[in-house]
């Protein structure tokens, strides 16, 4: 058997959205013409409580048009030490916006106000002027902990009062909803733009849409042509996204009870630390007293996939692909290997 929990990006489109993709409707999107494209992104616009949305192939495409738009060369862009457009998207605000990055650290993912109002400063002689706070809920490095409302509204309010801009990386925002019972609008709501992922809990193949003012929008239709995002019949993509968003999103309640079992059941094997019995989301993190990667591959070789995202914490993610038989699989194959390499040391 082979449970993979690299991620909830291995999802593969189930028989439904595949039939919903091969009946959508299509036409020019860099024309404007696709149906299922507009479709897609007028139902995220509302969803998100934002003027208009954006297709866009990835979630990395769309943290990097949002810095893009938000910030001219030269600018400072506060985020997370440990954010995902930080670490993992290949240096996209050097690169791409040609920004300076400032690191704050966040506990357990919830930034500190105080920190954030210290760093935020306006240009002068010697100083870059920051422009944009980047935000990620929920966070991946976090253990997928969601970012409370109150603190988002709180850095929302500091944005403001500073004239700096908010952009949302929410890739997983829909696990912030489901997990916390507050719809995704009211995390949008403190934010000038938002990006939200179909490729990841929702369980589409590709794409994630962008949100903010039509102005905004219209800016990073742009910015989405410069980068070769602009994509054509993509409304066979378009029409998984309508369809996760039909059936997908409630069921993430069952990614995060299976996320708490594994949590559970591996907890009490020797020479593993689980970070929580009660994950936030879809998320399990541990900390391995052996290297990760000896980990890893120990259990690869009983077919449960892991990431080590350090050289002593795994990374395991629940998805629409692992059911509750997956996950007792896994419980018992990190079990056992715990077991081997606790019995070891
Ligand atoms: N995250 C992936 C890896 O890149 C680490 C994963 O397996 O979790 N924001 C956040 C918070 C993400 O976790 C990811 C993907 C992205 C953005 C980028 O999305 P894609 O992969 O669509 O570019």
């Amino acid at each position: 058997m082979i449970v993979d929990l690299r991620s909830d990006t291995v999802t593969r489109p189930t028989t439904e959205m595949r039939h919903a993709m091969a009946h959508a409707e299509v036409g020019d999107d860099v024309y404007d013409e696709d149906p299922c494209v507009n479709l897609l992104q007028e139902r995220a616009a509302r969803l998100m409580g934002k003027e208009a949305g954006l297709f866009v192939p990835s979630g990395t495409m769309g943290n990097s048009i949002a810095l893009k738009v938000h910030t001219v060369p030269g600018d400072e862009v506060l985020m997370d030490a440990e954010a995902h457009s930080m670490l993992y998207e290949a240096g996209l605000p050097a690169v791409i916006a040609h920004v300076l990055t400032r690191q704050f650290h966040s506990v357990g993912g919830v930034p500190d106000i105080a920190e954030i109002s210290h760093w935020i400063q306006k240009e002068s002689l010697h100083s870059p002027r920051t422009s944009l706070l980047v935000l990620e809920n929920t966070h991946n490095r976090a253990g997928g902990a969601i970012i409370p409302l109150d603190v988002h509204r709180a850095l929302w309010n500091l944005a403001q009062e500073r004239e700096i801009r908010l952009h949302l990386d929410g890739a997983r925002l829909f696990n912030a909803a489901i997990g916390s019972g507050i719809a995704a609008s009211e995390y949008a709501a403190c934010a000038n733009s938002v990006t939200f992922c179909l490729s990841k809990g929702l369980g589409c193949p590709v794409g994630s849409v962008l949100c903010g003012t039509r102005e905004f929008i219209d800016k990073a239709r742009r910015v989405r042509k410069m980068l070769g995002g602009g994509m054509r019949q993509s409304g066979i993509l378009a029409a998984a996204g309508l369809y996760a968003l039909d059936h997908h999103v409630e069921r993430l309640a069952d990614d995060h009870a299976n996320a708490r079992t594994l949590a559970q059941g591996i907890a009490d094997s020797p020479g593993i630390v689980v970070d929580t019995l009660q994950p936030p989301t879809n998320m399990v993190y541990l900390t391995t007293y052996t290297p990760a990667s000896d980990f890893a591959a120990k259990l690869a070789e009983q077919g449960v996939l892991c990431n080590p995202t350090s050289a002593h914490r795994i990374r395991f993610v629940t998805h629409l692909d692992t059911d509750a038989v997956g996950i007792n699989y896994a419980v018992s194959a990190i079990a056992d290997t715990a077991q081997l390499f606790g019995n070891a040391n």
